[in-house]
């Protein structure tokens, strides 16, 4: 998709009604169209930074178990819907940009090792934001925050969840003099 011929502009994103809206942004939060069907109501916004802040703020009022949530809804990093081929058209994008679909055989079973272990220490799946990390710092990214507590790891989870739906967003919305990088 050449993202020239479909960005919105931000009078156009201002001027959707809620269901056009949701359509357009129900996945910049993985499987969780809740999240633009929560800040619609926000509208209009000044550019698409303050977008992405109406949902920081959402995020960070959820309780725990809604954090969690969120976090759950997001697959394994070369996982099983990579190996089923059942991604998003995002995620799958994404997991391509880190190298993560070129993993040697060696790789792939040290990462599954790693994702359950860091599943069933913390309940919830280890989410890093791909696009900004190359196939090497999602290992050690991974290895190291294993031994970080629950409560850690669902903040940087949750961080690593806003830098996704940043980048996500840039690709929907026009963003000329708005900064790239968070
Ligand atoms: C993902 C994903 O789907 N895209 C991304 O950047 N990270 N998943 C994950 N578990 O970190």
């Amino acid at each position: 998709m050449d993202p020239l011929t479909t960005w919105k502009s931000v009078p156009e994103v201002n001027q959707m009604g809620y269901e056009e809206f949701v359509t357009v942004f129900g996945n910049v939060v993985e499987h969780c169209s809740l999240v633009a069907a929560a800040v619609w109501k926000f509208r209009p916004f000044k550019d698409v930074r303050h977008l992405h802040e109406e949902i920081c703020i959402f995020i960070d009022q959820l309780p725990t178990a809604g954090g969690e949530g969120i976090l759950r809804l997001h697959p394994d990093l070369a996982g099983r819907a990579a190996r089923e081929a059942t991604l998003t058209s995002e995620s799958n994008r994404e997991q391509r940009a880190a190298g993560l679909t070129d993993l040697t055989h060696e790789e792939k079973m040290q990462l599954t090792r790693m994702n359950d272990s860091y599943r069933s220490k913390f309940g919830f799946p280890f989410v890093i934001c791909a696009r900004r990390n190359k196939k090497e710092a999602i290992m050690e990214g991974i290895r190291s925050r294993l031994k970080n507590s629950p409560e850690v790891e669902l903040h940087k989870g949750l961080g690593e969840v806003k830098k996704i739906c940043y980048l996500r967003l840039l690709d929907l919305v026009e963003h000329e003099g708005v900064e790239s990088r968070l």
